[in-house]
């Protein structure tokens, strides 16, 4: 029953006239629309809201830190092609969900952060309200959309106007203020039902212009040494069947950026993912599906890029994409799905596959760096390194291909990225486009929540610090997420010394650290584990249980390197190079 009619039969009972009011409008909203989870922390002005959330059927997922539940929301929103919806506090709390929001509109993720703020006329004049903010404006430079509610009666049209923001054209965050007067304002409940939206066609096919798609395929049939990069919004668009046709029709290798693995399995016999930097380098023509050429793609020039010259295809949403660090020969601007099945419509059934020297050297290079590091994989190293634990952690994820990867970390990070194959589409979710640290409980959170499979997080022991807090979470809710911490006993390495004094280095922590404590204290499974073998009994273990586990896997302190493969970015200063 939705909380409006709840509230109906109250009323007729008392022979009142039939009311709600914005408690209930905003609830019968987000059900209207098949929103029905919130991740949030509760608090002034929205406690009674999440209660009354909950007991109307909505999921409300309640946290330790808003940072946590604004990940997971941005995740639930790539996850689920709907946007996620993070529930926080005014002033404090809404600050600690403003980071999320802002790495959801920086990864083009779906999401809307709801925050109770305080009375208008009080903040405005700037009075000094408990936790007085003005939201709206520190929010609007950080997301896709912001929109305040005033009145009982517009909240239909503003929760329609937030969800259309987010999931249309290029996805992002949307910001939606609510003020506390809002919650308690009484309507009449016709008014109040005829006032709701149910958004049609929230994120419409954007179809690409034939010229567009004709251009596109002839740059891709001239090339010697094609190549396809598929991004993240390759596998936020769902289009999962159309762009597996299109690259094996093609015939040509393609390169998967860190989430968009698992679109065709890493082991496909086009996957250049182990000759990354000879495809980058050698290849004449480059057409891109839903990934931008930043920083991750050294801009699309450059020493990674090598001297051959190339020709951009791109595929995106966003108009602006095109040409933003490079020139594009072959824009294609439309949603994925429009344009790969109008680009696989285009090519004639007798499409010519790439020259044989190409795709046999890619493949070669490929198998060569395979074999390289297959058997630094089967070490059984005790302390473990790397290699060792990740080649364990390889091999649950090969058994278990339905299982989410969470990621995060420096060293943990881009090890586990080219090492774990990933074998369908949105199985590996991780640091995005800034390289953050604290997307891991969040999204292991959200991950188990959203789509009911097991989920492994592989943490750095500083990557998971930030979200730590939230395994009482992962206890509370009784989620299948089993945490492996990789603890080296610091930031990249666990050796660095003060130069300078008696505190510890900045980079290093307790050494010796048990992690899997913090999972015991709140009823989970804890483990410590030191070699690969202990390592593979353990995670098997809780991957089959799906109880909640946290195994701390000791690793050598000295295994790591600075920035993890990023260490090239760090500034030197010429002054402390001369002493
Ligand atoms: P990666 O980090 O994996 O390289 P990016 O986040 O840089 O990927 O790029 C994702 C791109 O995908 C963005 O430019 C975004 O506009 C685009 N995008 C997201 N969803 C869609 C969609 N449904 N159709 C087309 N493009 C999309
Ligand atoms: C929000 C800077 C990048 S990687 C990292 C930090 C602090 C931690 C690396 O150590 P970890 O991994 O996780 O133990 P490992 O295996 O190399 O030892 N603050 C934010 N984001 C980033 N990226 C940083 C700081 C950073
Ligand atoms: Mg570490």
């Amino acid at each position: 029953m939705s909380a409006t009619a709840q509230n109906t039969d109250a009323n007729a009972a008392a022979g009142e006239q039939e009311l709600t009011d914005g408690f209930n409008l905003i609830i019968d909203a987000l059900k209207l629309n098949g929103l029905e989870t919130i991740y949030g922390v509760p608090g002034i002005p929205i406690t009674d809201f999440g209660r009354m959330a909950q007991a109307s059927g909505i999921r409300v997922i309640s946290f330790r830190h808003e940072q946590n539940a604004g990940y997971a929301a941005s995740i639930a929103g790539f996850l689920t092609k709907k946007p996620g919806i993070c529930l926080t506090v005014s002033a404090p709390g809404f600050l600690n969900g403003l980071t999320a929001l802002a790495h959801a509109t920086t990864n083009c993720f779906p999401m809307i952060l709801i925050s109770g703020s305080s009375e208008r006329e009080i903040v405005d004049l700037q009075q000094g309200d408990y936790e007085e903010m003005d939201q709206l404006a520190i929010a609007k430079p950080l997301c896709k959309a912001a929109y305040r509610i005033l009145h009982a009666q517009d909240i239909g049209i503003g929760i329609a106007r937030a969800i259309r923001s987010a999931v249309s054209g290029r996805p992002g965050g949307v910001y939606l203020d609510l003020p506390a007067k809002l919650f308690g304002q009484v309507i009449n409940a016709e008014i109040g039902r005829k006032s709701l939206v149910k958004v049609i066609d929230a994120a419409p096919a954007q179809i690409p212009a034939p010229d567009a798609i004709k251009r596109a395929l002839d740059v891709l049939k001239g090339a010697k040494k094609p190549l396809i990069i598929l991004g993240k919004g390759a596998a936020y668009a769902q289009a999962d069947d159309t762009i597996r046709a299109f690259v094996e029709k093609s015939g040509v290798p393609f390169l998967p950026m860190s989430m968009g693995k698992g679109l065709l399995p890493d082991t496909h016999p086009l996957c250049a993912g182990a000759a990354r930097s000879t495809v980058l380098k050698d290849s004449d023509v480059v057409m891109l599906i839903g990934a931008r050429l930043n920083w991750l793609l050294s801009h699309g020039k450059g020493k990674t890029w090598g001297d051959a010259p190339k020709k951009f295809i791109q595929i995106d949403i966003e108009p602006r994409e095109m040409d933003s660090n490079i020139e594009i020969v072959a824009p294609v601007v439309g949603d994925i799905g429009s344009c790969v099945s109008a680009l696989l419509d285009g090519m004639d059934t007798m499409w010519p596959a790439p020259p044989v020297e190409w795709t046999g050297s890619v493949a070669k290079k490929r198998d060569e760096n395979v074999a390289k590091m297959a058997p630094r994989l089967m070490n059984n190293n005790s302390p473990m390194d790397y290699h060792g634990a990740l080649g364990v952690l390889r091999t649950v994820i090969k058994e278990r291909p339905d299982a989410i990867l969470v990621n995060e970390g420096a060293n943990t990070l881009d090890l586990a990225r080219g090492i774990i194959d990933i074998y369908q589409p949105r199985k590996r979710i991780d640091v995005g486009t800034w390289g953050v640290m604290g997307i891991g409980m969040g999204y292991a959170i959200a991950a188990a929540i959203e789509t009911g499979k097991p989920v492994l997080a592989v943490e750095g022991d500083s990557a998971f610090g930030f979200s730590g807090m939230e395994v009482e979470t992962i206890a509370r809710y009784n989620l299948p997420v089993c945490i492996v911490i990789f603890n080296n006993d610091g930031i990249y390495r666990g050796t660095d010394v003060n130069k300078g004094g008696d505190d510890p280095a900045t980079t290093v922590f307790v050494k010796g650290a048990r992690y899997d404590k913090m999972m015991e204290a709140f009823g989970g499974v804890g483990v410590n584990a030191t070699s690969p073998d202990e390592l593979r009994r353990a995670v098997n273990a809780a991957m089959d249980s799906g109880k909640p586990t946290l195994i701390n896997a000791v690793i050598d302190p000295a295994a790591g390197s600075e920035s993890g493969r990023i260490g090239n970015l760090n500034p030197q200063s010429a002054l402390s190079k001369k002493k």
